[in-house]
């Protein structure tokens, strides 16, 4: 699909909007080819991180507003069910830890998907603008639900309802993004978070965004549950034995390659 690039090297996919002229706004080919490219990742057991990012200076505009004029333009709901919603949801059910690298404005639902990644990083001419009230509809994509439990409920509100552009420093002081970049460093550093996590063991990895996933929604009895069941799959996988054992040995662990 011309308007994504998926590029796979040492077990990290880069998935690229790549509609600079329009800031990698939405269109319905361009989510659904998003939407396959996460489903078919999330099942490469090669793949142990994912960067998503935007050509030029946009990281995504959000929705086409064009294809929104066009006749016939499908109604929101179905809009956001038959699509924007199994985006998100494969971004955050991939097994992989999944970065938002933003290397610049990041408006509407184009804000929504940096917020369903599990790790932000931004170059420092990224902002995020919430957009959605100023074409008279409410934030979705999942933003009501990740943004209060990124930056808590007053600031989202503030966000949300004020549409003011929050600026990358303002993201990294309230705990939006991990770390702010000059925007020449941003590849470079989003590949090295990645390599990072990829280095991880990937069953942990999984488990640990199951966990967090849950434990969002859940009482801490059942965080306390789903940790033991969770902890005892991790602990009768090799990767364990193998982190104990390179602790011992005092090597890099390697995690996830047949012993030996
Ligand atoms: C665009 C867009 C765009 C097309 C810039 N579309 N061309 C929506 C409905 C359907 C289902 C349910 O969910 C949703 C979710 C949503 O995402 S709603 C929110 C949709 N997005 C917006 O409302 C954002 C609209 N864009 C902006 O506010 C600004 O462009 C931002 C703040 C992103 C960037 O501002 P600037 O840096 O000043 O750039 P610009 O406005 O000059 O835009 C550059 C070009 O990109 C321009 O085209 P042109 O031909 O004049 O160079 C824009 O028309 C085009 N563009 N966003 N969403």
């Amino acid at each position: 699909m011309a308007d994504l690039r998926v590029e796979t090297a040492d077990g990290i996919a880069t998935v690229t909007l790549d509609r600079p002229d329009a800031l990698n706004a939405l269109t319905i080919p361009l989510k659904e080819a998003l939407i396959d490219a996460f489903t078919t990742i999330a099942a490469d057991r090669e793949v142990r991180a994912i960067v998503l990012t935007g050509a030029g200076r946009a990281f995504c505009a959000g929705q086409d507003l064009q294809e929104r004029l066009e006749p016939g333009a499908v109604p929101l709901d179905v809009e956001l069910r038959d699509r924007y919603n199994p985006l998100v949801r494969a971004i955050r059910a991939a097994p992989q830890p999944v970065i938002a690298a933003i290397n610049g404005v990041a408006a509407g639902a184009g804000a929504s998907i940096a917020f369903a990644c599990d790790l932000r990083i931004a170059s420092d001419t990224a902002r995020f603008v919430l957009a959605f009230g100023q074409i008279g509809l409410i934030p979705d994509s999942g933003a009501t639900w990740t943004l209060q439990r990124l930056v808590g409920a007053a600031k989202a509100a503030e966000i949300a309802l004020l549409n003011e552009p929050v600026s990358a420093d303002e993201a990294a002081r309230i705990g939006l993004v991990t770390r702010v970049v000059p925007a020449a460093e941003l590849a470079r550093e989003a590949r090295a978070l990645a390599v990072r996590v990829a280095a991880l063991s990937p069953g942990a990895v999984a488990g640990t965004k199951e966990a967090l996933e849950a434990g969002a929604t859940s009482t801490f009895e059942e965080a306390l549950e789903l940790e033991a069941r969770l902890q005892g799959e991790a602990g009768a996988h090799p990767d364990h034995g193998e982190g104990i054992a390179a602790f011992i040995e005092k090597r890099p662990p390697r995690f996830g390659r047949p012993a030996g």
